[in-house]
């Protein structure tokens, strides 16, 4: 017996008259034959856009392609939100804000309609058009937008350009990040990021799903969001050096991605390979350099046999979402090919040092070109506490979009199904596909 895929289009057919038999996949496609599949010729995505200004009256984001029926949890949200404001090493300006987000559209009753969704988030500081308590900026900060911002849109003032690209921008992110948390959770996909290093004080720190819950637990009492509890105090030392001598510090995010199934993104081409996108996602992160999955730039200097990781078959676990594929090691990141392969999702992320310096930087008044020291504007010593909040939450969103690409709907219900249908699909394989391609009619099919 045997299951076609036939070409037309991405609906699956079947031969006529064809056996009962065991195969998983029948089964499969008996139950979801009439008309879910046919929605798979449509290709969802999840997009979410920002707007707003640091010191405007408030941040906005538009979220398009989450499926109707999501329970929207704005107590999680909300908490996210709080701990990114937090960290050691931040400025006066969170004490001033208390972030949350009001729901502008796309959900009633506490769920999401299928509607475009906006979320807002107020700005407590907000004095944008007020020239005396946020006056022109001449003296651009090196390392910071100032300079490339103001000669790009032809002007001397470097205020538009820095406004927009002040990480303040990143509540916004993180809120769209919170709520793809929220779905990726109905299919059993959780994130965990924290800090992996500032400055020279890193943590050695092993992570997996079995120590995770004893590690989120430890990372939320720390105040640099680092669950180890020795490496987090030489953070706080690196953190308040740098604050004495009037300069600031970078580091090292970390996220895993835990329960994600085998084949999200996909190898066809560059820009839908899963890596690729995790990468845009975190070097856009305001002040990061850098991105690596898995065993990172450290994979070229090692030969292949120590590099890649060895595939194996335990038949216990092939009702996980990994199909019961295990690997004795992870230095893939959990991603081959640009697609997941059942192994946790690794990204790391460098941080640059903040570039408002207290002491300044040499820099140059775009008005006289002379030598000047850059300016200083109330600034955080260190934010990679913050920024491993945002990391965790831009990564869980493309997880997202990467699993609203594999299953479609309209609804959670409509996107469960697919989701099923597929690991049930994978799980039958070997699936014949030499019997012919007939497509299938109503008389095939089974109710
Ligand atoms: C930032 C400078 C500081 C940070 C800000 C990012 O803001 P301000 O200039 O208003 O004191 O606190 O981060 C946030 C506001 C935030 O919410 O994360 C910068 O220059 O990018």
């Amino acid at each position: 017996m045997a299951l076609v895929l036939c070409g037309s289009g991405s609906r699956l057919t079947r031969p006529k008259n064809h056996a009962e038999g065991p195969l998983n996949c029948d089964r499969v496609f008996r139950r979801k034959w009439r008309g879910e599949f046919d929605t798979m010729s449509f290709m969802a995505t999840l997009t979410a856009y920002t707007a707003g200004e640091s010191h405007g009256p408030a941040l906005t984001t538009y979220i398009d392609g989450i499926p109707a029926g999501l329970p929207v949890d704005l107590d999680f949200m909300n908490n996210v939100l709080r701990k990114r404001q937090g960290g050691y090493g931040r400025g006066g300006r969170q004490r001033i804000e208390t972030d949350a987000v009001s729901v502008l559209a796309g959900v009633r009753l506490g769920h999401t309609t299928g509607a475009p969704i906006i979320f807002q988030i107020p700005n407590k500081d907000s004095r944008l058009d007020d020239i005396d308590r946020t006056p022109p900026v001449h003296r651009p900060r090196p390392g910071h937008a100032d300079l490339a911002g103001s000669i790009k849109w032809l002007t001397t003032d470097c205020r538009n350009a820095l406004e927009r690209a002040s990480a303040r921008e990143t509540a916004a992110r993180t809120a769209a990040g919170a709520l793809a948390r929220l779905l990726l959770r109905e299919f059993g996909i959780e994130t965990f990021g924290f800090v992996r290093s500032i400055h020279e004080a890193a943590t050695e720190i092993e992570v997996n799903q079995s120590n995770l819950s004893s590690l989120i637990e430890a990372r939320d009492a720390s105040e640099v969001y680092c669950p180890d509890a020795e490496a987090g105090q030489r953070m706080i030392d690196a953190i308040r050096a740098a604050k004495v001598d009037k300069d600031t510090v970078g580091g090292l995010c970390e996220v895993h991605v835990f329960g994600a199934p085998i084949g999200l993104g996909s190898c066809v081409q560059w820009d839908q390979k899963l890596d690729s996108r995790l990468a845009a996602a975190v070097v856009g992160i305001q002040a990061f350099k850098s991105a690596e999955i898995g065993m990172g730039r450290d994979v070229s200097q090692r030969r292949g046999s120590d590099v890649h990781d060895p595939i194996a078959y335990d038949v216990s676990r092939r009702t996980e979402p990994s199909l019961g594929y295990t690997r004795s090691r992870n230095n893939a990141g959990g991603l081959e090919g640009g697609m997941t392969n059942g192994m946790p999702i690794v990204v790391r992320g460098a941080m640059k040092p903040i570039s408002t310096l207290l002491r300044g930087m040499p820099s140059v008044d775009l008005n006289t070109k002379q030598a000047e020291r850059s300016s200083y504007e109330r600034s955080d010593v260190c934010a990679v506490p913050a920024a491993a909040v945002v990391m965790e939450h831009a990564v869980a969103f493309e997880v997202a979009r990467a699993l609203r690409e594999k299953c479609s709907g309209d609804s959670i219900l409509e996107m469960k199904s697919q989701y099923e249908a597929y690991l049930e699909l994978a799980r039958s394989l070997p699936i014949d596909e030499s019997a012919g391609h007939t497509t299938a009619t109503e008389d095939d099919t089974e109710t």
